[in-house]
């Protein structure tokens, strides 16, 4: 018998139906698959991307890691971190693959799966198709699962709503689980700092910390005003998050229209070999973004916005998907000749991928997510009363 009145998280918990949500993420997944398919690598600090001058690291073992070597680094930096790093060029297929077979165990359990790339995916098993109804007990044989279908090891977290999910799963990394019970949100999330909520990027921290705010219980003293004023539309996530709230639906139908990326320089350029070069290094990003949303599209659309401010677009579409990097590189290069010579300098240069073909993800296509979201919402609604919630709670 609860003996305190209802708090306002509580109320929150109640007003999403208290689903149980499952964050699913592998562990230094593209380093994994290359020490699992390369037994000389097992056991040593690898890192997947190109050694040479420019390159930068995708994935770093866990053996790397010890090095300070990180995704996303340069790889003279790490090689500097960790003179024996060995670097291996990736093997997307490979990745490919996995991702497919580790939708497959998700799906095993429920329809309600919304991947965020090719090794995390966001699960609600609040309605399991094999009617286990523990969702700790559900993440453990997912993560048994995957490693009998892949070799490889998954962490998982599970908790209430999706953005404590997400920091579960990394809070035991690797191979490991992490729960956050209903009532546990709004603790867990005042000592950390605001870099690992999701959402929070490198940015985003500096103005945090330049306000004042760098922990969990930081932002939590910072009124819905405020937040709005230094952050717009992303407030009320903040405001929520700070609380351990969060109301997003798991949804399973989001069907990305596009991928791409886009650079404003310092100084605005002109020249064709400068702008051939800035394209070469955009297409380098989006082309990596691409393949970690292990999408593949027809369209190839290059943006270049002007010193006046005005934006031209121009798109090419190929009738099959674009093949690989070279070819998104070649028609990015031939719509950029196109549109030379400049008018005037520009002061940012886009590209995107775009008429995408979503591979497994095509099954999921079939209808509204909204519709879907809110139906599965009410359903559960309706079954919330009196003992139906003691057992929800047992369960978690
Ligand atoms: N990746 C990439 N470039 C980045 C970040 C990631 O190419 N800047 C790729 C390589 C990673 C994969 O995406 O293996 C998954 O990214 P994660 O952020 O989940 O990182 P890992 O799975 O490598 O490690 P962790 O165990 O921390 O999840
Ligand atoms: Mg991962």
């Amino acid at each position: 018998m609860a003996k305190e009145p209802p708090s306002t998280d509580d109320d929150d918990d109640e007003a999403s139906g208290l689903r149980k949500i499952i964050h699913v993420d592998m562990d230094a997944f593209f380093a994994s698959v290359e020490q699992r398919d390369n037994p000389d690598l097992r056991g040593r600090p690898v890192a997947v991307g190109g050694s040479s001058g420019r390159g930068v690291v995708a994935a770093a073992s866990y053996e790397a890691r010890r090095f300070g070597v990180k995704s996303a680094m340069p790889s003279v930096t790490a090689k500097r971190l960790c003179p024996d790093l060995v670097f291996v060029k990736s093997r997307f297929d490979a990745y490919r693959e996995a991702s497919g077979q580790i939708r497959a165990v998700f799906r095993h359990h429920t329809d309600l799966v919304e991947p965020l790339s090719l090794d995390e995916a966001y699960l609600d098993v609040t309605e399991d198709r094999l009617g286990i109804g523990s969702a700790t007990r559900i993440a453990e044989m997912i993560r048994q699962e995957i490693r009998i279908k892949t070799g490889l090891t998954a962490s998982a977290g599970v908790s209430y709503n999706k953005f404590l999910a997400k920091l579960a799963s990394d809070q035991n990394k690797p191979d490991g689980l992490c729960v956050i019970r209903p009532g546990q949100g709004a603790d867990f999330v005042q000592s950390l700092p605001v870099r690992r909520f999701h959402g929070v990027g490198p940015k985003a921290e500096e103005k945090m910390k330049r306000l004042g705010i760098e922990t969990g219980a930081d932002l939590a003293t910072k009124d819905i005003a405020f937040l709005r004023a230094n952050f717009g539309s992303f407030a009320d996530y903040l405001y929520r998050a700070a609380r351990g709230i969060d109301l997003r639906p798991v949804r399973s139908h989001r069907i990305r229209k596009s991928v791409g990326g886009e650079r404003t320089f310092n100084e605005d350029i002109s020249s064709g070999s400068a702008l051939r070069e800035t394209l070469d290094r955009i297409v380098d990003i989006v082309w990596e973004r691409v393949e970690n949303a292990g999408a593949r599209g027809r369209t190839v659309t290059l943006k270049l916005k002007y010193t006046d401010f005005q934006i031209a677009t121009r798109a090419r579409s190929v009738p099959y998907l674009v093949a690989d990097k070279a070819q998104f590189a070649q028609i990015g290069h031939a719509l950029l000749e196109e549109a030379l010579p400049l008018p005037m300098p520009i002061r940012l240069m886009g590209l995107t991928l775009s008429k995408l073909d979503h591979g497994d993800a095509a099954r999921d296509d079939g209808g509204d997510g909204d519709g879907d979201a809110a139906d599965r919402q009410s359903r559960s609604g309706g079954r919330r009363s009196g003992a139906a919630d003691a057992s929800q709670l047992s369960l978690f």
